[in-house]
């Protein structure tokens, strides 16, 4: 066969292996770690994937400062399992990503060298206690909108991660507004401090779920591919129109004058999102962007030791049981 039939043979093999591969898509099938995959789905994956599994691991940070003080010993006890639940979506996760054929360590490294991205709401200080009731209700709460959609994502061990993760998150959101109806039902300077943590975290949360449709690079093809099941201005539409009637429960206003319930489209209509802010702090500036990666860098290092250790334990083990098998 000469050289160009060979090629031509390849091309076809690969077409059909697309067609196959977009036919699997188009019924909904799952694709799994041994599938054939065309490149820009492997690498899309693990670009959300690994945002998404530095996001958990970089979001037990804010959360992780209130641990020691927080007021009693059920609130810390609350808050120490669901820190622990970050850690767990992380490793979920990060697991899922290594099934597309990327190390732990690579991701690390991406990670630690501030090249890959974590999620802009991680960079946001939390200076009061109300600010765990926040994030537990706003953060969590849009991260359930975002992820329970992610449940039915094409790519079989990313989505089989969020099952566990989604029920984890629910619970974390109502955790989070457990602490704001105890803020709201005490008393007057407890009712302020939730509202003060409502209007820092408000903006942030909306901006969390990723920028307009119009400006989102990878919206459509993501969509094409099944690995998004709703573009981030649903999303947003749906997390504020379930969230505002909750603030009504709690008796606080949502920061934004150009909130108003719209008849005609059945939705909330809201104000102007500051995405030089968003932008700002995806590109590094936020309040706490440098903060956080000294923090993930510091535990990094201080863990090498660690990690050396069992290593060479495991490989001691290996030693012995080869010994012991050549004995015999
Ligand atoms: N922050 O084209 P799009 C959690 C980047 S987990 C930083 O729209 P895409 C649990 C984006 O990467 C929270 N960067 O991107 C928890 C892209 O840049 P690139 C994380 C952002 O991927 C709760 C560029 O902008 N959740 O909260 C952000 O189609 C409480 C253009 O954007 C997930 O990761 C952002 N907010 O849509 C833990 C869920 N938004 O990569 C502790 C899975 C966008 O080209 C406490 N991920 N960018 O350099 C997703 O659903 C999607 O990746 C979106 C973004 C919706 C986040």
């Amino acid at each position: 066969m000469s050289e160009a039939q060979l090629k031509n043979t390849g091309t076809e093999r690969s077409r059909s292996l697309e067609e196959i591969f977009e036919q699997r898509i188009a019924n909904d099938e799952k694709i799994e770690p041994k599938d054939w995959m065309p490149e820009k789905y492997r690498k899309t994956h693990i670009r959300q994937i690994s945002q998404h599994a530095h996001s958990e691991i970089v979001g037990m940070l804010p959360e992780g400062n209130w641990i020691t003080r927080a007021p009693s010993l059920r609130r810390k006890v609350a808050l120490l399992a669901k820190v622990q639940d970050e850690a767990g979506h992380g490793l979920y996760l990060y697991s899922a990503c290594e099934t597309l054929g990327i190390s732990r360590d690579e991701l690390y490294d991406q990670l630690h060298s501030g090249k890959a991205k974590y999620s802009s709401i991680f960079n946001y200080p939390t200076v009061t206690w109300a600010d765990m009731g926040a994030i537990g209700w706003l953060v969590d709460g849009a991260a359930i909108i975002n992820q329970v959609p992610l449940c039915n994502t094409s790519y079989g061990p990313y989505a089989r991660a969020m099952i566990r993760v989604c029920k984890e998150e629910s619970f974390h959101q109502r955790q989070g507004f457990e602490i704001m109806m105890s803020l709201c039902n005490g008393t007057e300077v407890q009712k302020q401090m939730a509202q003060d943590a409502l209007n820092r975290w408000w903006w942030p949360s909306l901006m969390m779920l990723g920028p307009t449709d119009s400006e989102s690079v990878h919206t459509e093809q993501s969509m094409k591919w099944k690995l998004k099941r709703k573009t981030n201005d649903e999303l947003r539409q749906q997390f504020i129109d379930q969230t505002v009637p909750q603030a009504d429960i709690l008796g606080l206003t949502i920061p934004d004058p150009d909130l108003k319930w719209n008849e005609e489209t059945g939705h909330y209509d809201f104000g102007e999102i500051d995405w030089e802010e968003f932008w700002q702090v995806v590109k590094g500036h936020g309040p706490c962007n440098k903060e956080r990666m000294n923090a993930r860098v510091g535990a990094w290092e201080r863990g090498t030791w660690v990690r050396d250790a069992a290593m060479a334990y495991a490989e001691k083990q290996q030693d012995k049981k080869v010994n012991s098998a050549k004995a015999v």
